[in-house]
């Protein structure tokens, strides 16, 4: 494999959450606030919060579930920030009925979850786990009890390990295994489950999974990343397939992390970093989609990977695109290092949240609206949006005023979109309850309910408030 060009040097930037980290300073500021003409969003306007299986579940070792490459991962020491695992976590599996009562008490009308595919095919072969499936089975009976519609994403990063085994998503049969699992849900919830999302953010997965290692199955093997890139991209093909096979009253769609990518300080030399990282973060999952291509910065990683009539089912039609904003990415040249690329720091000045994320609400207007331009104006959701607390585990935690401000300016940006003409349909806060957050362990919370992590308790933050008023008329306060 080629490895020079512009996709090689793409990959040094992906340090994307390592953008704050101090390697270069950006000048020159952004003006990050959009104004809405109109502060009311629409009757049936979706509101809801997304959460993931691996980070709420727990109870890791029930009812038959196998163990997941997050299971494997978690326990190597110095994998995750604070020395924790997510073996409890928000305890969801068996609280879940709480988490639909904390829904329903915010007056939201969407929840977003994911189901764990090890709970459902314990290897990742084609032997079902029905105890797993009943789990889901139950959630979405209470979700629809309290008038919720449930939204589920198939796949959340927690692969099954035996097909890790096999290779993962580098081995072209999980694409295949892939769409039998989602064969399995519909079978069973079909009849009830009408909203799924694929794949969520698949670019994460793939970058910070098999060539930075900072997520599970922690490889650092360039060499795998063209493979993995589009045996999801063709498992996510394939699934839609089968689900809409299986029945044809679904609403199909799946989930990106969209970041507008942005050469530090504007300068032009950076402007080719910039669209390196463009093509391999936005791109090489939009246009397979959208469009049945990979972008031409794509070639190298993708030699000998494509087979015939795939590209026909990587693009399906979607019922929606579900976009994850939280910041811009911002990317330099570096003629010292081998990539000649290198993540840089936001605008000098610029506001950044305690994960250390620039917060830039017009990065997600910009975002919808490349979306609208390039790809067909698709009918859009707001799957992912929200801050991480900066107060570590304090009662502070609870007046949470940063974080109804950070919802506010990205609600605004999603109001001056659809003004724009962008199609967005509705919004999923990031998340529910304070959650196992990966690599960050529990340092970093998005919930807008703190939990106590030696009981269990719920405790409402001041953004959940916020949150349900909005959920209630829809209007935005100023
Ligand atoms: O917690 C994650 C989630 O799993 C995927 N999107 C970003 C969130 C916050 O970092």
């Amino acid at each position: 494999m080629e490895r020079s060009g512009v996709s090689r040097r793409a990959l040094g930037a992906l340090a994307l959450g390592s953008a704050a980290m101090g390697l270069s300073g950006c000048e020159g500021g952004h003006e990050t606030d959009l104004k809405p003409r109109s502060r009311q969003f629409p009757k049936d306007f979706v509101w809801g919060v997304a959460t993931a299986a691996f980070q709420t579940e727990g109870s890791q070792a029930v009812d038959g579930r196998g163990p997941s490459v997050w299971d494997l991962f978690e326990k190597v020491p110095g994998h995750v920030k604070d020395k924790s695992d997510a073996t409890v976590a928000t305890d969801s599996y068996r609280r879940f009925q709480e988490d639909v009562d904390l829904i329903a008490g915010a007056g939201l009308s969407a929840y977003r979850f994911s189901i764990s595919w090890s709970r459902v095919m314990p290897t990742g072969g084609r032997t079902v786990n029905a105890a797993g499936l009943d789990h889901y089975s139950k959630l979405v009976d209470a979700l629809l009890a309290k008038g919720i519609s449930p939204y589920a994403t198939l796949f959340h990063w927690d692969l099954p390990q035996g097909l890790q085994d096999k290779g993962g998503w580098a081995n072209r049969d999980t694409a295949l295994r892939f769409a039998d699992y989602a064969h399995a849900v519909v079978d069973k919830l079909g009849d009830r489950l009408k909203n799924y999302i694929i794949l969520n953010e698949a670019a994460v997965h793939a970058v910070f999974g098999h060539v930075l290692g900072e997520h599970a199955p922690g490889l650092k093997d360039i060499n795998l990343l063209g493979k993995v890139v589009h045996h999801m991209n063709l498992g996510q093909g394939l699934a839609m397939r089968a689900l809409r096979a299986a029945q044809g009253d679904l609403q199909v769609g799946t989930t990106m992390a969209l970041q507008p990518c942005r050469p530090a300080g504007g300068l032009f030399w950076n402007r080719l970093a910039a669209d390196g990282l463009d093509a391999l973060w936005n791109k090489a999952w939009l246009d397979p989609l959208f469009k049945g291509t990979y972008p031409k910065d794509m070639d190298d990683l993708l030699k000998g990977v494509i087979q015939d009539g795939d590209l026909k089912t990587v693009r399906q039609p979607v019922d929606f695109l579900g976009v994850n904003y939280y910041a811009p990415a911002y990317v330099r040249l570096d003629l010292s290092s081998p990539s000649k690329i290198a993540p840089a720091n936001p605008p000098r000045g610029a506001e950044l949240d305690a994960f250390g994320r620039h917060i830039d609400p017009s990065g997600l207007f910009e975002t919808l609206d490349r979306v609208r331009r390039e790809y067909g104006a698709p009918r859009m959701m707001v799957t992912e949006n929200g801050c991480s607390d900066p107060f570590g585990s304090g009662p502070a935690i609870l007046d949470d005023q940063f974080r109804i401000t950070y919802l506010r300016r990205h609600l605004e940006a999603v109001l001056a979109a659809r003004e724009a003409g962008c199609d967005v349909r509705g919004y999923f806060e990031w998340t529910l309850i304070d959650n196992f957050e990966w690599d960050l362990g529990y340092t970093s919370k998005f919930g807008l309910v703190a939990m106590d992590r030696k009981t269990g308790v719920r405790t409402p933050k001041a953004s959940y408030s916020w949150f349900k008023a909005l959920a209630g008329n829809g209007l935005l306060p100023a």
